[in-house]
């Protein structure tokens, strides 16, 4: 459950934050595959509560009223397209699980796909679900239950949503169910939400009855699906991520905490020599590791201080170092842009999602951020498969906040996080040659739109980096896209 199966000379994953299916899939043939990414984590496919009261608000999606695959996002039919398509593109799809619970006690019951509901007599006709299935006598997860009490955390409501009792076999066959028709359809693997809230041994029990990833969509034979758990564990708390490591992989919040600490000159750069398990942070093949997800970004969730596209260029030099180093299976977020933290993706007055526009500079319009098409962002995607499975080696510093390190003879990277320019000849390991500066530019021709960067016989090449420049980050690889 830790192999993402990733196509091959592909990497990292983008969160599509409640794009639409049609859109994904064109997006994995024009940019996502030509680019290098691995996988796509999709909004949760499964028909949710439709909340008017708070204008249709991004959380509405995490309140499940049906397995049918209705969405804002698109239909079934709208669903397997994409995955076919992305999947022939060599982009994985990995949805969110919502199955710790249903929804709240809104008063609003409708759903996306036209089910109704009562909640307060815990029904859900769409499943169906009735109050059997659910954990009883009914609680509510209280702020201090999380430093004292796993049982309450797993089997009382998180933020008053209906919660499922996985123990039972009627409930883990709708769930099994559910996920193995999007296994059958071509998925990956799946982000499970709020798996702190659910026993390691019922999920155990749920991820062996899936079954294998579909060989007609590619996947090699007897492959399981990649499996990351959402488990929010900063420490001092009673349920402990490591409950869930031996059963498949977890996300790994601590990763983007430090690194946006670091990133925002909290934290001297040169302490990154380290960086991995000796910071505290989980093993290389448990970890999903990412800066700002869809929760921390508007302060849900494990809240904290977490760059964003908001603060862009310490945010893009902590993806880039993220992307750059090998600890760790990253996550990129591509958000839309907010003010209100409640609001929902760009829509119209029918409460229909609009579509990203791609302007001709590949970044994105109609109200979408789309991180994913920011160049230093999608360029350090083609530097890591550029990296694959080498380590860092030849790791430099100058005592503060200016590093630079090589993965094997492939790829070079440096930073600047001092107020003062970094002006040095480094070692870059590559092959002598002249190579374009993937952050500030590109290959264009036979020339560099940014940067250009002479490596010597020696591995040796003069790296600069102002305070002024653009972006703190220089980085160059051996590939068509970087070398003259
Ligand atoms: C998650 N991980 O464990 C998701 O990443 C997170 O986005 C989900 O919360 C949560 N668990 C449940 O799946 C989000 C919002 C909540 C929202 C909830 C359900 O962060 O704010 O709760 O989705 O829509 C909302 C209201 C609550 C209310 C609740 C039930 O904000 O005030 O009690 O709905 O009506
Ligand atoms: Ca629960």
């Amino acid at each position: 459950y830790k192999n993402p199966y990733y196509a091959s000379g592909h990497s990292a994953m983008v969160h599509l934050f409640e794009w639409k299916w049609d859109d994904i899939a064109d997006e994995c043939e024009r940019f996502l595959g030509p680019k290098g990414f691995g996988g796509v984590q999709i909004s949760p496919p499964n028909e949710n509560l439709v909340i008017w009261g708070k204008n249709r608000p991004w959380w509405e999606r995490y309140q499940p009223m049906s397995y049918k695959l209705v969405t804002r996002s698109g239909n079934e039919q709208q669903f397997a397209d994409m995955v076919r398509r992305c999947n022939n593109a060599g982009v994985r799809i990995y949805p969110d699980a919502i199955i710790n619970h249903m929804t709240g006690n809104d008063p609003e019951n409708v759903g996306t796909g036209g089910s109704t509901g009562d909640f307060h007599n815990w029904q859900y006709p769409g499943v169906p679900y009735g109050r059997n299935d659910f954990n009883w006598p009914h609680c509510v997860i209280g702020g201090n239950d999380y430093a004292c009490c796993a049982d309450r955390v797993r089997n009382c409501e998180l933020a008053g949503l209906k919660d499922l009792n996985q123990g039972t076999e009627y409930v883990r066959d709708q769930i099994v169910n559910y996920m193995n028709r999007l296994i059958d359809l071509g998925v990956a693997g799946f982000r499970i939400d709020a798996a702190k809230h659910m026993w390691p041994g019922d999920l155990s029990v749920i991820y062996s009855r899936l079954h294998n990833l579909n060989t007609a969509h590619g996947f090699p034979s007897g492959s399981r699906p990649y499996i990351y758990q959402e488990v929010i564990d900063l420490g001092g708390e009673a349920v402990r991520r490591e409950e869930y490591t031996s059963l498949a992989a977890v996300t790994e919040f601590k990763f983007g905490l430090e690194l946006s600490n670091a990133f925002k000159g909290n934290n001297q750069l040169k302490w990154l020599s380290t960086w991995g398990p000796a910071w505290g942070l989980l093993p290389h093949e448990d970890a999903l590791t990412f800066i700002d997800n869809h929760d921390n970004q508007r302060g849900h969730g494990a809240g904290g201080n977490i760059l964003t596209y908001k603060q862009a260029k310490q945010y893009k030099a902590a993806i880039a170092f993220m992307l750059a180093h090998p600890y760790g299976e990253p996550q990129l977020m591509s958000s839309f842009d907010f003010w209100d933290t409640e609001a929902g993706p760009p829509m119209d007055h029918h409460g229909n999602i609009i579509s990203p526009s791609i302007n001709s500079d590949n970044t994105c319009g109609n109200g979408w951020i789309c991180e994913h098409r920011w160049r230093p962002i999608y360029q350090m995607v083609g530097f890591r498969n550029a990296a694959g499975n080498t380590g860092v080696n030849d790791w430099w510093d100058n005592g503060s906040n200016q590093i630079a390190f090589c993965r094997g003879g492939n790829a070079f990277v440096a930073f600047n996080g001092d107020s003062w320019a970094l002006n040095e000849s480094l070692q870059t390991c590559l092959p002598a040659g002249t190579y374009c500066d993937v952050i500030s530019g590109e290959k264009s021709h036979h020339s560099c739109t940014g940067k250009a960067v002479t490596v010597g016989h020696d591995g040796r090449a003069h790296i600069s980096i102002s305070p002024g420049d653009f972006d703190m980050v220089l980085a160059i690889y051996v590939g068509s896209e970087s070398r003259l």
